[in-house]
């Protein structure tokens, strides 16, 4: 049993978030991390990254037959992000929903993270791992060496 005094003592599931990189370009990782922090959750790991096209392309596999993989790819390769495994209590829906929709204009609302500060859909500043199974895999690609 675990005892849960303070809610982020209550650690129930971890998430992959990354700041892509026009967050870290446009200057918005404190913005993004205080987001994180304010609504209770916590970090386990975070770093500022290069990311290499076979990370890239093995993170975002379930899109490889879109139309819009390619530039995809090129946008996430285009510079450093900040990666970071976000803990706490239904984390995944929860950096989601700060996160807000993926089409920051149609689907995200102010208030969240995209809705605040993007206009387009590529350019979304934001991932967060969207169930179990992405996060286990995820946190797996981007830290390795990270045992959870
Ligand atoms: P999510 O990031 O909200 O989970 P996904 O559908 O998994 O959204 O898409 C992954 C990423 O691919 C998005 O965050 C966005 O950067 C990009 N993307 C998704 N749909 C489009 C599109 O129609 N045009 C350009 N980029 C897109």
């Amino acid at each position: 049993a675990v005892s849960c005094i303070a809610t982020v003592s209550c650690v129930t599931e971890q998430t992959l978030v990354l700041i892509k990189p026009d967050g870290v370009q446009r200057g918005l990782v404190g913005e993004v991390i205080a987001r994180i922090e304010r609504k209770g959750l916590r970090l386990a790991a975070l770093e500022l990254r290069d990311v290499t096209v076979e990370v890239a392309s093995e993170h975002y596999a379930e899109h490889a037959e879109r139309p819009f993989y390619g530039s995809l790819l090129e946008f996430i390769t285009s510079g450093p992000v900040v990666a970071a495994v976000v803990e706490g209590p239904r984390a995944i829906s929860a950096f989601r929903q700060l996160a807000g929709g993926t089409d920051p204009v149609e689907k995200a609302t102010p208030g969240t993270i995209r809705g605040d500060f993007a206009l387009e859909t590529q350019f979304n500043l934001v991932h967060g791992s969207d169930s179990p199974e992405s996060a286990a895999r995820e946190i797996a690609l981007w830290f390795p060496s990270l045992n959870s």
